[in-house]
């Protein structure tokens, strides 16, 4: 087996393990540091305003689907120079403690980010259209992440049933090679058990945002899950959200065999097998791929230059995706490349379903490869004239053009899902 080896600059890339895939998230809210930080301020949320849905009382929260310009964003950033007489030497010239004056405000900038109106995916005609569209085909996502918490009342209707497997009988009803796999596999522990604990919130959070239901309190999923269903592989997990190529790629075969057509994957690492890239390649799933967030800096890259996989693989079948801000510009942390990004979607402070009931704000290309992801199988089912390489195209022609995203992907644009559902094949 023959190893792809990536031109790497160690100035550029993170620590990841070798031959490990991490999760591309950062979860908020965090304690700004004694340093640095970052506060989010929500102004003028409340009744009165035109409000995403009055059913799904956090929606409001939901900027990614309906941006009113309330969000602010103020980060705190140091100014070291300020600081650079604080090194105590002692005997041989050597660095024996590093002391810190008190910090006051005079050491802090601070840099404040206003949401922009309209800087969102455009949904909401997007789904009144989708409602009264006959012959919607039914349409299974395929999330190769950490696993989900399925007991999570918004996710109930929204997690595939594998129809030919009868649960809990110790058998292999449906001949596939995986006994009782009624709602996906675990690819880990190579059980039916895709729930194992908060070590699965980023897919819990990932499903939230395809597939939450409407109208029932809490958040606003992106599709229909009467006709979109999630299909539960994990095969990433442990504190740091890793799993190895093989997993993942026992996982891709999975979903392909059982009939997935669009598969999610919000992760990345510096070095991939060759057979992870044939299996990418030769698949007839559409894959959705987060863009990663950048060095151990957080200040995204060039994965032209410097590439990840499997975001810059440069396949028909992949669609890679970046971080935008609600002001319309890429988030800092958010990798790009002009060739092998294709879109930004929004993906700071996005809130979704965590495990136990429970909703979180995470920021990342992590949660900004499910809008794209919910919005492509939301397309798929409305449009079954289409095939999947037509879709991706739809995507990239009907993106929202936005400056700040010129030359640094192939659309120069944000996720438009109410375009890319009349955009013309
Ligand atoms: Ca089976
Ligand atoms: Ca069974
Ligand atoms: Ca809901």
């Amino acid at each position: 087996m023959r190893k792809l080896m990536a031109v790497l600059s160690a100035a550029v890339l993170t620590a990841t393990g070798f031959f490990s895939y991490h999760i591309y998230s950062t979860p908020y809210p965090t304690a700004p540091s004694e340093t640095c930080g970052t506060d989010f301020h929500l102004t003028a949320i409340g009744p009165g305003l035109d409000n995403l849905s009055l059913e799904d009382d956090y929606a409001q929260y939901q900027w990614a689907l309906k941006n009113d310009g309330n969000l602010s964003q103020t980060e705190q950033k140091l100014n070291f120079a300020s600081i650079d007489d604080a090194y105590i030497r002692r005997g041989n010239g050597r660095i024996a403690a590093i002391a810190l004056p008190p910090l006051g405000p005079s050491n802090f900038s601070a840099i404040k980010t206003q949401a922009y109106p309209g800087i969102d995916i455009h949904i909401r005609d997007a789904w009144a259209q989708y409602e009264s569209i006959p012959n919607k085909r039914p349409v299974t996502v395929a999330l190769i992440d950490t696993g989900v918490d399925i007991s999570h009342p918004e996710l109930k209707n929204a997690i595939w049933t594998n129809a030919d497997e009868i649960p809990d009988d110790g058998i292999d009803n449906d001949g596939n090679g995986y006994i009782d796999d009624v709602h996906g596999w675990n690819f880990l522990a190579n059980t039916n058990q895709i729930y194992v604990g908060r070590e699965d919130v980023h897919g819990t959070h990932a499903a939230g945002t395809i597939g939450a239901s409407k109208k029932d309190g809490g958040i606003m999923g992106i599709t229909d899950n009467s006709y979109v269903k999630i299909m539960v592989l994990k095969a990433l997990g442990g504190e740091e959200g890793s799993g190895s190529p093989e997993s993942v790629i026992s996982a891709i075969r999975y979903a392909e065999a059982n009939g997935a057509q669009i598969c999610n994957l919000s992760f990345g690492a510096r070095e991939v097998t060759q057979e992870f890239i044939d299996t990418i390649k030769n698949s007839s799933m559409l894959f959705i791929v987060s863009a990663g967030n950048g060095d151990i800096y957080e200040i995204g890259y060039d994965i032209d230059k410097y590439p990840v996989y499997p975001a810059s693989l440069p396949f028909d079948n992949v669609l890679t995706v970046a971080n935008l801000l609600f002001d319309g510009s890429l988030d800092d942390s958010s990798n790009y490349g002009p060739y092998s990004v294709d879109i930004a979607a929004p993906g700071v402070m996005i809130l979704s379903t965590i495990p136990e009931n429970s909703y979180g704000f995470m920021s990342g290309t992590s949660m900004a490869a499910p809008m794209v992801t919910g919005a492509a199988a939301m397309i798929y089912s409305a449009r079954p004239d289409i095939d999947l390489l037509t879709l991706k195209n739809i995507l990239i022609y009907s993106a929202h053009r936005l400056s700040p995203l010129k030359g640094r992907m192939i659309s120069s644009g944000m996720l438009d899902v109410t375009a890319a559902l009349n955009w013309d094949k």
